[in-house]
């Protein structure tokens, strides 16, 4: 009988990155283009079961990306956080910078070597990306993660990305 987890999932990064957009697109599968900036918290839904026949619900958390919040905030955000999705803007070097940060601010609540996953999205604004899927992964090696290139808007390796870290997660459990 395949086993049943339950994983709270909390997505970081610098405000416009593309979080929210890419929840969306997990979870509906769908893009809005017309998405406002998230006002406050929001928890999504999804079962995925993975090769092995194992059924997994993600609780997926949006975040406040404003970093002001990040103190305020992460008691309550990344309280029981099994993983963390940390989202990167490929055309702003910036974010990508900041990532050490976000990163340190959960490993302060949670234990330190939660398994995080690392995005570059937008992907498909290719031409004007300030880094690639090498830096990504440089940083990514750091914290011992996987990288992933992911666009919200054609929905390029969105699912596989939370697959991924689902399966990172189970991997560490078991
Ligand atoms: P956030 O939740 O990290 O703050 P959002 O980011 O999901 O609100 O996205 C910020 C802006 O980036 C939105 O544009 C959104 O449409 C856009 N965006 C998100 N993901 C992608 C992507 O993969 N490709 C492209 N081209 N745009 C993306 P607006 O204009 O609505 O502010
Ligand atoms: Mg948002």
């Amino acid at each position: 009988m395949p086993k049943e987890y339950k994983l709270k999932i909390c997505l970081v990064g610098e405000p416009a990155v593309g979080k929210t957009s890419l929840i969306r697109r997990f979870v509906t599968d769908k893009f809005d283009d017309k998405y406002l900036t998230t006002i406050g918290t929001k928890v999504s839904k999804k079962e995925v079961v993975l090769d092995d026949g194992t059924k997994v619900i993600l609780m997926v958390w949006d975040i406040m990306g404003q970093p002001s919040f990040r103190q305020m905030l992460k008691e309550s955000y990344f309280y029981g956080a099994n993983g963390v999705l940390a989202v990167t803007d490929i055309t702003r070097k910036e974010t990508l910078d900041a990532m050490p940060d976000w990163i340190g601010t959960i490993r302060s609540v949670v234990e330190k070597d939660i398994p995080a996953t690392f995005l570059g999205n937008k992907a498909d604004l290719k031409d004007s990306a300030q880094f690639e899927l090498e830096d990504i992964r440089k940083m990514a090696g750091m914290y011992n993660g996987k990288a992933f290139l992911t666009s919200a808007k054609t929905g390029v390796n969105v699912n596989e990305a939370f697959v991924s870290l689902a399966e990172e997660i189970l991997k560490k459990m078991k």
